[in-house]
């Protein structure tokens, strides 16, 4: 057996890999684990239309009854959106997950492993996992940034979330070699607003420019994801100081209560968005449509060098 033999993928994701057509990935922990329901549906079903008006496929991931599948259904999301204690999946979870036939949200990590043996070169997301605060003691570093050490996904995010510790993350990825392209920004994003006050290492004009560079990295046979940072619509940012207090005030909260492990991420969305009235929710939403947006326009510019 082989890992295709753990795999399901949809007919009209298969047809468009086969024929060098524009696909993008999409992952399901942001379903079960990012959004409250109903948001977390309108959300996952918005981001796929977008895709699509884009000129691309989308390839929303999850496993489903031990299986992988590649472009989860209508019925399938539906699926992910309702049972929000489905566990998340990380890669250290992935063969146990499958081995007793039961359900994982995939995260980045994850997402971007299956995404590689699908074939599928671009995945679009809110923010990836990095190091969080009190990390250098806590040693919790999101399996993220391992993955994209060594997997050749290009991830379109809004950087990562200031719930981070964000000059340690960058500090984390330029160890491990993984490039950070800003998709018409100098300014490495933190979600919510623009501009962390860090820098992307090259800012790239368009994506036929960042197609040429993931190819690149290809044809030279080096491994590992490249992050595209794609920063909020200006008109969504949420101002700085009002987030950066209620995220310190959060994760302080988190650390008092005793979170932990995989439940530390989950814990401060839901809080934020709890506490900001809603306003997180919104930014949030609209910055992954941004950047299902700009993941079609990548997917089309790569299949066209790849053509
Ligand atoms: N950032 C978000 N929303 C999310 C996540 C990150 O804005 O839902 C999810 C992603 O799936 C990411 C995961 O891979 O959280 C990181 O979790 P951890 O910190 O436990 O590695
Ligand atoms: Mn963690």
């Amino acid at each position: 057996m082989n890992y295709k033999d753990y795999m399901i993928i949809n007919e009209e994701v298969q047809h468009a890999l086969d024929n060098n057509l524009p696909v993008v990935a999409l992952e399901s922990t942001i379903i079960s684990h990012g959004f409250n329901y109903p948001e977390n549906l309108e959300c996952a079903r918005e981001c796929e239309r977008i895709i699509r008006e884009n000129g691309a496929i989308p390839a929303t991931i999850g496993i489903m009854g031990g299986k992988i599948v590649i472009g989860l259904n209508e019925k399938q999301i539906i699926h992910f959106a309702e049972n929000r204690t489905t566990p998340k999946c990380s890669r250290r979870d992935v063969a146990a997950i499958i081995a007793k036939g039961i359900d994982g949200a995939t995260t980045v990590t994850t997402t971007m492993m299956f995404a590689q043996m699908a074939g599928i070169k671009v995945f679009a997301t809110g923010g990836i996992g990095g190091v969080h605060f009190d990390g250098e003691n806590t040693m919790d570093i999101s399996a993220d940034l391992e993955e994209l050490a060594r997997t050749n996904v290009a991830v379109v995010c809004s950087g990562a979330k200031s719930i981070l510790d964000i000059p340690r993350t960058l500090e984390y990825l330029e160890t491990n070699g993984v490039t950070t392209l800003g998709y018409q920004t100098a300014a490495f994003p933190d979600f919510y607003t623009q501009d962390s006050g860090k820098k992307v290492d090259y800012r790239c004009e368009s994506t036929d420019e960042i197609a040429k560079i993931i190819v690149t990295k290809d044809n030279l046979g080096i491994d590992s994801g490249i992050i595209i940072a794609n920063p909020i619509p200006a008109e969504h940012a949420l101002d700085t100081d009002f987030i950066s207090s209620l995220i310190q005030r959060i994760v302080k909260e988190a650390a008092d209560q005793g979170v932990i492990g995989n439940k530390v991420t989950p814990f401060i969305l839901e809080a934020l968005h709890r506490e900001s009235e809603g306003k997180s929710v919104v930014a949030n939403k609209q910055l992954v449509f941004n950047n299902s947006r700009v993941a079609s326009l990548l997917a089309i510019s790569y299949s066209k060098i790849q053509k």
